[in-house]
């Protein structure tokens, strides 16, 4: 059973001026559906038979488990791009609410000090990558990964939210300015529901 491109939760304008309709055409057109369709050739290859009837999130742990690097990165560049889509939404921004703005508090004094330290990791992510907001046992984190790497193979380890720091995210319409689409994101897009929803 192949995997498909899932589709995005907005219309693909929705995101604008941020996140353009044309930056989308080719990071959810094309990037991603790159990347479930390797997935997909190499699931049917007599290497990728041990994987049957896995779940994404089951492929990317046992791939990054067993060493299978080619595996490994189109499944977890899959994943991660559904759950960035997720991340962000129109009118997005604001604040979180209940349990997870204690916690957001909690793990870094408040809500502005949370964006410095994600935007800085953000920025700080050498080469391509992502950032992320995570919930772990003693609170909420935040980590930076290079290439395909995610929260998903540490163990007790929850994704709350992520961004999309490869150049491929922000080129069109931020061309070199990565600190102006971080902040675009933490104003304007982050999908504060969707982290509640990840957190509780
Ligand atoms: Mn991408």
């Amino acid at each position: 059973m192949a995997f498909a491109l899932p589709g995005l939760p907005y219309e693909t304008d929705a995101l604008e001026p941020h996140v353009s309709a044309d930056t989308f055409s080719y990071h959810h057109g094309k990037h991603h559906n790159a990347y479930i369709s390797k997935l997909n050739a190499a699931l049917e290859t007599e290497a990728g038979e041990k994987y049957a009837g896995m779940s994404l999130v089951e492929i990317t742990r046992r791939a990054a488990a067993d060493g299978d690097q080619d595996t490994f990165n189109n499944a977890a560049q899959s994943w991660n791009h559904e759950f960035l889509w997720h991340s962000m939404a129109p009118n997005g921004g604001g604040e979180p609410s209940g349990r997870l703005a204690e916690a957001v508090n909690s793990a870094f004094g408040s809500l502005d000090a949370f964006k410095e330290q994600f935007a800085a990791a953000a920025a700080g992510q050498f080469g391509s990558g992502w950032a992320w907001l995570v919930a772990t046992d003693s609170g909420l984190e935040i980590r930076a990964t290079g290439n395909a790497e995610t929260p998903l193979t540490e163990s007790g380890v929850k994704p709350l939210l992520t961004l999309d720091v490869w150049e491929h995210a922000y080129y069109l319409d931020h061309q070199n300015n990565r600190p102006g689409y971080i902040s675009a994101f933490l104003d304007h897009l982050i999908n504060w529901e969707f982290a509640a929803n990840n957190f509780a």
